[in-house]
This record gives C-alpha cells, structure tokens and sequence, in this order.
C-alpha cells in the first residue's frame, strides 16, 4: 500500500491507522507549498487532489477519510480499529463523520480557505471567524463526548484518529486551546507509538 500525505495535514489520522495496523506501506510526501497535488501524476491517481489517498496493493486508490479508514479497519478485523456491536459502531462511524465533514470541512475550510466561501476579500474575516465558531463548538461537543471516556467508543478506534488530526491541527498549527477532555485524549494520542511514529516519520515530532 502507499499512502499519500502532507506533513500535518489531514491524511496524518489515517497515516496513524496504518503504523497501527502495523503491515508494509509505503509513505510518499506530496508537497503542498509545490502544489503537487495538482500534478499531472497526482490528478491523475486522484483527480481531487487531495490527501489522504491510498494507493492499494491491488493498485485501486481510495480517496476521503472515512472510506479510507473504514476499509483499512474492514480489512484487518483482528485489529479492533472499528467496534463490531451496532451501537459501538455507530458511536464511532457518528464522530468520524462530524470531525470530517464539519469540523473539518465546514470549520478549517473557512479558517483555511475563506475565498471559498466568499469572493470577496472584505467578507473573508468574518469567513474565519465563523469556522473558529464551527472548530469551537465541535471541540466543545468533543469534549462532552470524552466524558468519562479514554477514546470516543471507549476503546481506540478509526473515530480517535480522525479526532487526533484536527487536535493537531487547532493546537499545533492554530494555537487554539483544546478543551480539558479533549487536551486530555490529544496527549493520550500523543503518547501512543503509532502516533508517535507518525509525527517523526512526517517531520513534525515535537
Ligand atoms: N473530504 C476529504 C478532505 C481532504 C482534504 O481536504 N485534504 C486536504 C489536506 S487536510 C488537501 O489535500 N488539500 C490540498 C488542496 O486542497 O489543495 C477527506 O475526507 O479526505
């Protein structure tokens, strides 16, 4: 497998996945401040140019976290990445799916990329603030799911990485204070091999 990545970016939770699954993969680097994403062979693996993207064994690519991250824990079920009772499940597909597709997309996006969101550059502060107010009460929400909790199911699973990446990104490259669970479970992450690996093969150890 090959795994395409950006040092920081996103693709770091599913990076985590894979040193935990712990099978030969292969780690390439796109270079953002090249714009590789948008070479020609880049588009032409992933036509979206994003990261994350995994290149299988097979030579399919998957593209977008949650599908990345639910087949690499079908896939290696003796790994326990993705809780197997319909409620364990649900818990985690349910905060994998908030943390991507509104704390990320709908809270980083406008802090990020506010031009998406509004041509014109006089409205682009107020873009960001929005997405600061979308990051804030997802972390709230967060921190009220960790009640009690050392990972969002209970046990560790795909839900903690996709979590783990954007406590990255709001504390490491945001400055932001992450609240009291959710500053507790960035450390408990922190503190696991895997993800240890991940942030020194990335560049990015502390
Ligand atoms: N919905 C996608 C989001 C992927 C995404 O936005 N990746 C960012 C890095 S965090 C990226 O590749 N950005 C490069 C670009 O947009 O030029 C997913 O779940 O994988």
């Amino acid at each position: 497998m090959k795994l395409y990545y950006m040092p920081g970016a996103c693709s770091i939770g599913i990076h985590v996945l894979l040193e935990e699954i712990g099978k030969p993969y292969e780690a390439q680097k796109i270079d953002g401040a090249k714009q590789e994403q948008y070479g020609a062979e880049f588009v032409k693996l992933n036509p979206k140019s994003k990261v994350p993207t995994l290149q299988r064994d097979d030579g399919a690519v998957l593209t977008e976290f949650p599908a990345i991250a639910t087949w690499l824990a079908r896939k290696n079920p003796d790994k326990g990445l993705l809780p197997t009772d319909p409620d364990g499940e649900a818990k985690a597909l349910e905060a994998m799916d908030y943390v991507v597709s509104t704390m990320h997309m709908q809270g980083f996006s406008r802090m990020f990329r506010p031009a998406n969101f509004a041509p014109t550059e006089a409205d682009h502060d107020a873009v960001k603030a929005r997405g600061k107010e979308i990051m804030e009460k997802g972390l709230a929400l967060m921190h009220k799911t960790l009640e009690g909790k050392e990972y969002i199911a209970g046990k560790f699973s795909v839900a903690d990485a996709a979590l783990f990446y954007v406590e990255f990104c709001a504390a490491a490259r945001m400055k932001m204070t992450l609240p009291k669970n959710v500053a507790a479970h960035y450390e408990r992450m922190k503190a696991r091999p895997a993800v240890k690996r991940t942030l020194e093969q990335e560049g990015i150890a502390a």
